[in-house]
């Protein structure tokens, strides 16, 4: 039962049913709970390695967004102090269900904080454009639009899998004024552009973020235009790694998402590609807005050494 939770919020993350950094990350966290909550380990250290098995396992989902790594960890750090500590089985699983609810609200709570932020960087009569479909980002353009906020939004269809139409669309819902182009229009509207905002899979020690391939194609455009280049992301997207010299996984996925079976029966010769994600140095980016509040993308360091100090730690033992 247990095992099969896992393996089913496993594959929704992989095939992308549930997807966006934010979800993905809640969605672990909330198969950790259910695995906690039915597990019939008969001592404490058999939970804390089922549910070691289980992160791991969730984990490799998909590799490119830390927000999913950094959600895993915050529960099973918090289980095996729990375990170090001695305490018994039942107090351990009732440990890791309210770190597993604890994850699943502060993630929920920063999002509605990014809005609240963000939204006092939306000026009436801006023209934004976004990339891909990014809650954060949503969440602060709706915000703006409850304050009572007039503005158009520019959204890109964000091939291959075409994120961009879900954020048109709720945008639209929300009552706010929606464009959708292809990605490849992006540079002939840029100059009328006032800002531009996404959301972030990963962002490095030096700045650099990652995210929905074509975001930084958009940023070096924005940088043409010299128009200003946001990006909101909860701090669970820093990548405490990247301090100790990790690169992020860039993830690669399925040709088939690009073009059809068919198309590649037909066309042996041609190798297609379908990279997820790419790097948007830190020198094309303005800001980034998260729910500790809004840091140049070269002080984003600083925080990620106060939020997660242990890599830093390991590294000079
Ligand atoms: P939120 C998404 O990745 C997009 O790249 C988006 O910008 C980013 O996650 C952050 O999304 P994918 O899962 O966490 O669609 O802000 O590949 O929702």
């Amino acid at each position: 039962m247990t095992e099969s939770k896992v393996e089913d919020t496993f594959n929704a993350i992989r095939s992308m049913e549930v997807r966006g950094a934010g979800r993905i990350a809640r969605a672990a966290a909330e198969a950790l709970r259910e695995a906690a909550v039915s597990s019939r380990a008969k001592t404490p250290a058999q939970l804390v390695a089922e549910l070691t098995r289980y992160g791991e396992r969730l984990k490799e989902s998909r590799p490119t967004a830390v927000s999913l790594p950094n959600s895993v960890n915050f529960v099973l750090t918090g289980a095996h102090r729990e375990l170090r500590r001695g305490v018994g089985k039942e107090t351990l699983r009732k440990r890791v269900i309210s770190l597993c609810d604890d994850f699943i609200n502060r993630s929920t709570n920063a999002v509605t904080m990014i809005g609240d932020i963000g939204a006092k960087r939306i000026v009436s009569g801006d023209l934004i454009m976004t990339h891909c479909n990014s809650e954060a980002v949503t969440q602060i353009l709706v915000t703006a639009r409850a304050q009572g906020k007039d503005f158009h939004v520019i959204v890109t269809e964000t091939r291959p899998l075409y994120q961009g139409r879900i954020t048109a669309a709720v945008l639209a819902r929300n009552g706010i004024e929606v464009s959708l182009i292809p990605d490849s229009a992006s540079r002939l509207y840029m100059h009328e552009v006032d800002r531009v905002i996404v959301g972030a899979d990963a962002i490095a020690s030096n700045g650099a973020v990652i995210n929905k391939i074509g975001t930084s194609m958009i940023a070096v455009i924005a940088h043409e235009t010299r128009t200003r280049f946001y990006v909101a992301a909860e701090t669970y997207k820093l990548s405490p790694r990247t301090l100790l010299g990790d690169l992020v996984e860039i993830e690669e996925r399925s040709p088939r998402e690009v073009v059809s079976e068919s198309w590649m029966t037909e066309n042996p010769g041609v190798k297609v590609m379908n990279p997820s994600f790419d790097v948007t140095p830190a020198e094309y980016i303005d800001l980034i807005i998260t729910e500790q509040g809004v840091y140049p993308p070269q002080g984003i360091v600083f925080l990620m050494k106060e939020l997660y100090p242990e890599p830093v730690k390991l590294a000079l033992e």
